[in-house]
């Protein structure tokens, strides 16, 4: 095998030769990638093969373009283009030999060979637009011209990984493969053989027009529809959309110009950076600085979760999601067949909706083992407590696990706000003691906040880590303080909006400034979601907040009709209601407030910058690992818009000088701790540094 770059080689079998490329982690396509594959097709031609087969050496088929390059310097080589105008006009076969997964810029480089044979294991997907991209190496002309219109919409504006016999059927790929990688290679070199001894066609998917004639502009209305609310505020599905439509309309080389265009649209604004920035802090937030890669982490064969209401069932739902039995405790038949029976529901609603099949309702219900008897946590590896917010409760739960589970279990708190330091004190083994923070709906949302204890030794933080991928979350570490990061930084925002309500603006203006910015639903809505009742009691109500006041006069939120909003019995539409403004305005004016016109942008200053402000403070006292974590958890947990980045990349975007001037300027006029600027985030602001890129 000889070596023609640092990352691809070439040898020969019999007269076809085989291009390996070897860039590990997953042979993204960088510079010495591009410019390797374009030396070997020049290379075997030039030595007479009779045909090329492209394979690639490690876990995965090329995964992409090399993302760290964009925007940076890199050595002059040859362009994707150039690649791929090599191989679709090769006088002899080229087949691209497909194991793990073709993405991106790797899926757009196979669909520039003649022939794609696949491992059944491989996957196919044009991800782009999850960086806030669209594929810019023809694979907008290309992949339409192989599955139709409708499936490359979907498939470009979902990101979405297709599986092999999915590919094959719709015409993807020409050859499934059983086995393993060497296998694939047998095969593919077979072919190779078989198209030259039967003088296959050299199939230029670029001439291939069946698929993108005739089609009804209709398909693409209907489609823009479909996804518009989940696609809300994104710049990127649209423009994969016309893409697809210049494929329609136009010959191949003009939709390539489309293409070239709109690709540059996209990489050089602040969407594509913020979702780049942000492929890149999820995967940094995996990374504990002094944890070891290799320390050892538990294997959690049983899992425990005490307490089976919505958080506990949540929990648990998602140790069975991926064939963990878990056992569930509840302190009574009843709550614990109230708790198992939303469970079962939220299953059959997930199958009824055909996420799930029909058979993993039984199945995932088998995993689920209820019970009445914390004893039954004596074979767990893991157990995680989920009951009330009550610091006595939990250090009266936690010194009953410690008698319990068995050495060597994580024993884990599900709090959102308490102090894990005093939780792990009620155990006699603190060290196996941490938080684990998961959100509401626990079996829906990514984000998975772990908090470590001052004491939680290493095999406890790298595990939860681990679990916590193994399970599907997306996981950030973090310390101990009230809220931790998270909810920390959302009582900023809160306080600032219950006292603009004071100063003048209404609920809905408040939500639908940040519904604008891009979140789901602004405070407001999202109490009303929730309940305005919970923690509320009337006998202890005293009409000191908007909120007490709300509940008194019968408003409960949603589940009522009445909260801040008004609700639509059928629709469940919100609908501002004079009612509350008023009652906000006397309840103002009774506290001695001027109302008056507050604009929408002090309301999303004031909402934001105090954030801002507190996760500096946050990285100050060393609770976040690095600014990028923070990201992480505001997009995955509470709806921040991934195209910003999170608050402390928009920060950055903002100008930090902008921010600390602002954070004064409200501070001399209205006062209070979260307006004075942290002395990070002064200093960041004096030396050009940035937030994002911050790690203490
Ligand atoms: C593109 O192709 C544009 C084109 O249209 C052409 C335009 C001209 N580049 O996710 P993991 C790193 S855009 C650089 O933890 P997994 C990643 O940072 C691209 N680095 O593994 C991590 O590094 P580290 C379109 C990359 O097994 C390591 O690899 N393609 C790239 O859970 C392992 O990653 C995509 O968007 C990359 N393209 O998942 C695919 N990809 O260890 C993006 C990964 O230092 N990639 N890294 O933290 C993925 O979806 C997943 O990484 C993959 C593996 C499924 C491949």
């Amino acid at each position: 095998m000889a070596d023609i770059t640092q990352s691809v080689s070439i040898d020969t079998e019999g007269g076809i030769a085989v291009i390996t490329v070897d860039n590990p982690p997953v042979n993204a396509l960088s510079w010495h990638v591009r410019q390797g594959i374009f030396d070997g097709l020049v290379q075997a031609s030039a030595n007479g093969a009779q045909a090329v087969v492209l394979l690639c050496a490690g876990r995965t088929f090329i995964a992409g373009a090399d993302i760290s390059e964009f925007g940076g310097n890199v050595p002059a080589s040859a362009s994707l283009a150039d690649v791929q105008g090599v191989m679709e006009h090769a006088t002899i076969p080229v087949i691209a030999a497909i194991h793990g997964t073709a993405l991106g810029g790797g899926l757009e480089v196979a669909l520039a060979a003649h022939y794609r044979v696949g491992l059944m294991s491989s996957r196919y997907g044009l991800p782009e637009v999850n960086i806030g991209l669209l594929p810019g190496a023809g694979g907008t002309q290309r992949l339409p011209r192989l599955i139709g219109v409708p499936k490359a919409l979907e498939a470009m504006t979902s990101g979405r990984h297709m599986p092999a016999a999915e590919a094959k059927a719709d015409g993807l790929i020409d050859e499934l493969v059983d086995g393993d990688v060497a296998a694939l290679r047998v095969a593919a070199v077979a072919f190779a053989e078989r198209a030259v001894a039967d003088e296959l066609p050299l199939i230029k998917v670029r001439d291939r027009n069946d698929k993108v004639e005739g089609v009804d502009p209709q398909v693409f209305s209907d489609f823009r529809k479909k996804i518009a609310r989940k696609t809300r505020g994104f710049l990127a599905p649209e423009y994969n959309i016309r893409c697809i439509e210049a494929a329609v309309s136009l010959p191949f080389d003009e939709g390539l110009q489309v293409e070239a265009t709109l690709f540059r649209d996209l990489m050089s604004g602040p969407q594509s950076a913020a979702q780049r920035y942000y492929f890149f802090a999820e995967r940094a937030a995996n990374k504990i600085p002094d944890i070891a890669q290799d320390t050892p982490t538990i294997d959690v064969h049983r899992a425990g979760v005490l307490g089976a209401g919505t958080m506990g069932g949540g929990i648990a739902m998602n140790f069975a999601n991926v064939g963990i039995p878990v056992t569930i405790v509840e302190v009574s038949d009843e709550a614990l067949e109230r708790g198992l029976g939303v469970v079962r529901k939220n299953y059959e609603r997930s199958a009824s909706r055909g996420s799930i099949p029909a058979e993993a309702v039984e199945e995932r219900m088998a995993l689920i083992t209820g019970s009445t008897d914390k004893q039954d946590f004596a074979d767990c590896d893991i157990v995680i407590e989920a009951v009330f917010e009550d610091m006595d409760l939990k250090k009266q739960i936690f010194a009953e696990l410690d008698q319990i589970c068995k050495p060597g279990a994580i024993m884990a708190s599900n709090t959102s706000a308490l102090d894990v330091n005093e939780i792990a004190s009620a155990t006699t083994r603190p060290e196996w003691v941490i938080g684990m923070h998961f959100f509401s709906p626990a079996n829906v949302m990514k984000l998975l906040e772990n908090v470590r204890g001052d004491k939680s030794n290493d095999t406890v933080v790298a595990s939860t880590m681990a679990i916590g991928k193994q399970i599907g979350k997306v996981c950030a570490m973090v310390g101990v303080c009230r809220g931790f990061v998270g909810n920390r930084m959302l009582a900023m925002r809160g306080a600032e909006a219950e006292r603009m309500l004071m100063e003048g603006a209404t609920p809905a203006q408040i939500d639908s400034v940040l519904y604008d910015f891009g979140f789901p639903m602004g405070p407001f809505s999202m109490s009303d979601l929730a309940g305005l009742d919970i923690g509320w009691k009337a006998e202890k109500s005293s009409s000191s907040t908007i909120r007490e006041v709300l509940c008194e006069s019968g408003r409960r939120g949603q589940k009522n009709g009445r909260g801040y909003y008004t609700y639509d019995a059928e629709t469940r539409a919100a609908t501002p209601d004079p009612e509350v403004e008023q009652l906000i305005r006397d309840f103002a004016e009774a506290r001695g407030h001027q109302q008056r016109e507050v604009t929408d942008q002090e309301i999303l200053e004031r909402l934001l910058y105090p954030m801002v402000n507190e996760g500096a403070k946050i990285l100050e006292e060393g609770i976040a690992i690095r600014g990028s974590d923070i990201d992480v958890v505001w997009v995955n947990g509470y709806g921040w818009p991934m195209y910003r980045g999170g608050p402390m990349h928009w920060a950055d975007a903002v100008g930090l000088g902008e921010i600390v001037d602002k954070i004064k300027s409200y501070g001399d006029r209205l006062g209070g701790a979260h307006w004075t600027p942290s002395p990070l985030l002064e200093r960041l602001a004096a030396d050009g540094g940035s937030l994002a890129g911050h790690q203490p």
